[in-house]
């Protein structure tokens, strides 16, 4: 008997509220009153504080928040008598989509050091799942909140694929009142042998950088967004790394180092923060897969071997291609030996059980000044730390070939 209670209550029971990343009950879901639109008979909208303090700006102007005792799809504001379907969270007063409570997926954390070009590869990988990625797997990509869709065109794709500009540095988020991560939900249909089912991974993209988690200071929401992580991605910008600058010439070189006397630049120290933090939610070696991800591989090419995996575009097969994940793997690991970066690997497998090494390139070649390059902006391999992911979700088969 006790058992089938349990069966009944698994652990989607909790919802992690994408925007401050607390764990929620479902029967704590709260609601928010529609208000007057369309109607004229609502509660009149009054300032929000809760939701200001979250956002760290004004208090934006809405009709009030409630909770009530068994909160399903849909509930009777307890002021107004009116119904609503837009549910919040109790602690932030975010907004819940509709779908996101359905379906909470998973939390997929990006973390970067200064510079390494998360900014860029967050625009260049939405591009990508919107577009050719999307279509190869027969997902949709859907953004969860119309801040989303703002931000996503003004920050990124206006400046990148509008006026071709790089990204500008972006602020540590502490002082950044737009602090709102970008949240996706990115669906697929997965055809099971009886019955088919939908999966979502919701990508909460949180452009975290590195000094934002320096062990002291870190912000709250830092923490708990990356305790409620199911994957990381770090993104390391091979420039930084002493041992790769023989590999370079031309612009490349001339690009590279710019941050070595920033210990916030360097990729080691910031990989060894999260795991700190990481820490504090587990023991023992970590469970979550982390995907490691050299960025800005154009500029070691010319000088990779000509049969190298980094030289060989992925073929779409709408599946993890496991034969050229392991080669790409064991091509970045042996670099990173090369350039004595080693001690990478060593550290991620003494503290997590699952890692992986990614090479790829949000833009496809060295920018020029502050433009894109003249060939547009090509991206190269840029999905493939997500369609591991999927693949470890089992969202996404694996095939060899
Ligand atoms: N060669 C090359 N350079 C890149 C690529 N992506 C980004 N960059 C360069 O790296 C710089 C930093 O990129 P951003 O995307 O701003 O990096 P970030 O990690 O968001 O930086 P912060 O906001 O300072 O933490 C850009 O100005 C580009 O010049 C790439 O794919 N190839
Ligand atoms: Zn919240
Ligand atoms: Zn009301």
């Amino acid at each position: 008997m006790k058992s089938a209670v349990r069966r009944m209550r698994p652990r989607q029971t909790l919802i992690t509220c994408p925007y401050c990343f607390t764990r929620v009950a479902r029967d704590r879901v709260a609601f928010r009153c529609a208000g007057r639109a369309g109607h004229g008979t609502g509660c009149d909208p009054r300032a929000d504080e809760v939701l200001g303090r979250h956002r760290g700006g004004a208090a934006p102007s809405l009709p009030p928040v409630f909770s009530v005792r068994r909160p399903g799809r849909r509930a009777r504001c307890p002021d107004c008598g009116r119904e609503t379907g837009w549910r919040a969270c109790p602690e932030c007063h975010s907004r819940l989509p509709a779908e996101y409570c359905a379906n909470p997926g998973k939390i997929v954390a990006l973390v970067g050091a200064k510079g390494s070009g998360k900014s860029t590869y967050i625009a260049v990988l939405l591009h990508e799942l919107m577009n050719r990625v999307g279509a190869e797997l027969d997902a949709s990509l859907v953004p969860c909140d119309d801040r989303t869709i703002e931000r996503y065109r003004q920050d990124f794709a206006r400046p990148l694929y509008g006026e071709r500009r790089l990204l500008s540095a972006t602020r540590p988020a502490v002082t950044d009142l737009r602090r709102d991560p970008l949240v996706y939900l990115l669906t697929r249909t997965v055809r099971g042998r009886i019955r088919s089912r939908t999966e979502s991974l919701t990508l909460v993209l949180f452009d975290t950088a590195g000094e934002d988690l320096r062990s002291r200071d870190v912000a709250e929401l830092h923490l708990r967004y990356l305790a409620a992580a199911d994957a990381v991605i770090f993104l390391v910008d091979p420039l930084e790394l002493p041992g790769a600058r023989a590999a370079l010439s031309g612009t490349a070189l001339a690009r590279s180092g710019s941050l070595e006397d920033d210990p916030d630049s360097d990729p080691v120290n910031v990989i060894g923060r999260v795991t700190e933090l990481l820490r504090r939610r587990d023991g023992g070696r970590l469970r979550i897969p982390v995907a490691v991800a050299l960025s800005k591989i154009d500029a070691l090419r010319p000088a990779l071997e000509r049969q190298s995996a980094l030289h060989r575009a992925r073929t779409p097969l709408g599946a993890l291609d496991l034969d050229d994940r392991e080669a790409v793997d064991e091509q970045v690991r042996a670099l990173m030996d090369e350039w004595q970066a080693g001690m990478v690997d060593r550290y991620l497998r003494q503290n997590y059980t699952d890692h992986a090494f990614f090479g790829l390139s949000a833009l496809g070649t060295v920018p020029e000044a502050d433009a894109v390059g003249a060939g547009g902006i090509r991206p190269y391999r840029v999905e493939d730390p997500l369609l591991w992911l999927l693949y470890r979700f089992k969202m996404l088969d694996g095939v060899r070939r």
